[in-house]
């Protein structure tokens, strides 16, 4: 696939906001059933004590931040957080560890394997994200039953080394490319609120648009600022920028999971609601992110159900039906 032009994506974005949403809406409506989103729950199986310096990351060793760090988690533990999360209708469940990245030959990467089966057993969709890897790696989280691998560009390549600096864009290209020859999905978005202009943010979408085949999610998180980081103090995001981007998005990938991810807690309810009008259709739901809080359950449940907006079936439930 090649790149879309720059200055389209910029003449999309920036049309007059009810245009904008008009349009994305009218892609939603084609594309997907827009009475349902996806909920998807999030687990950190290892936690802190990263060697990256991702400015925004609560888990890097580089900063003093407030988490507690935690080893790789057991087999019987995850297993448990993924049957609850089944249990109060995850469709997805994401794994993620504060690694640089992993090998073939690595004992964590077996273990992970052994989770990652384990979870399949369920009948849900298994996401991991665990930073690099080999083409090797990726094989083998492929046949271990993983159907998407989490691998964010995070921002523009411009901005990007204003905000990590131990590894590059292109490392996490090639890792993307790995994953992609394996038939793995790629889950890729950003963040935005770190201090990027609307061209990174656009630029992110551009280098997006080149991926073949196209990813499958593309998560939009918003910076949550953890205390201790170089991004702490950052303001929040403008809401009307968060829907022109979720906007954008379901225009350049009309068939991906478009998911509102994390920072919730700082948006309003009339603003999430106005991106699963403009083509978000996915949340984490659970009240813990990797290490940063998110909404209550209940919260975001009487939100869903104000919205008439249902979770997306569980695939378990298709298949009965068509059987
Ligand atoms: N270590 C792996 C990696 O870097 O890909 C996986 C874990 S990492 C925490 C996964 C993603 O979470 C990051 O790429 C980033 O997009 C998002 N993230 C991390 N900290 C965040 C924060 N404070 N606010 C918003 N998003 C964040
Ligand atoms: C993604 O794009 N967002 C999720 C998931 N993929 C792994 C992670 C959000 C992390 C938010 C910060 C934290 O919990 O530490
Ligand atoms: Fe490590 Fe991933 Fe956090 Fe970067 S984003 S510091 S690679 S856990």
């Amino acid at each position: 696939m090649s790149e879309r032009l720059l200055s389209e994506i910029e003449a999309l974005y920036h049309q007059p906001l009810f245009d904008l949403i008009t349009q994305s809406r009218k892609v939603l409506v084609e594309n997907w059933k827009t009475s349902e989103v996806q909920l998807c729950s999030l687990l950190s199986i290892k936690t802190g004590g990263c060697s990256e310096d991702c400015s925004y990351c609560s888990q890097s060793a580089h900063h003093h931040t407030e988490i507690d760090r935690k080893e790789l988690l057991d087999r019987e533990t995850v297993m448990s957080h993924a049957r609850q999360a089944k249990a109060d209708g995850a469709t997805r469940f994401c794994m993620g560890a504060a690694w640089k990245g992993v090998k073939e030959g690595d004992s964590k990467l077996d273990q992970v394997c052994e989770m990652v089966a384990d979870v399949a057993t369920l009948g849900m969709e298994v996401c991991v994200t665990l930073g690099e890897l080999t083409g090797k790696a990726a094989e083998r989280l492929k046949k271990a039953g993983v159907t998407a691998y989490n691998h964010n560009l995070d921002t523009s390549p411009e901005f990007y080394p204003s905000i990590v600096t131990t590894h590059t864009f292109e490392d996490r290209l090639r890792t993307i490319r790995h994953v992609q020859n394996t038939g793995m999905s790629v889950c890729c978005g950003g963040i935005i609120g770190m201090g990027e202009t609307v061209t990174d943010r656009l630029r992110l979408m551009q280098v997006l648009t080149g991926f073949d085949p196209s990813p499958e999610s593309v998560p939009i998180n918003c910076l949550s600022p953890i205390p201790g980081t170089p991004l702490a103090e950052q303001e929040p995001v403008d809401i009307f920028d968060l829907v022109r981007l979720v906007a954008t998005a379901r225009l350049l990938f009309p068939k991906a999971k478009v998911r509102l991810s994390a920072g919730r807690t700082r948006l309003t309810r009339e603003g999430q609601a106005l991106c699963f009008f403009a083509g978000a259709n996915s949340i984490f739901f659970g009240q813990k992110l990797l290490t940063a809080k998110n909404p209550q359950v209940e919260q975001d449940m009487a939100l869903l159900e104000q919205l008439g907006i249902r979770n997306h079936k569980h695939p378990t439930e298709i298949l009965k039906k068509s059987c």
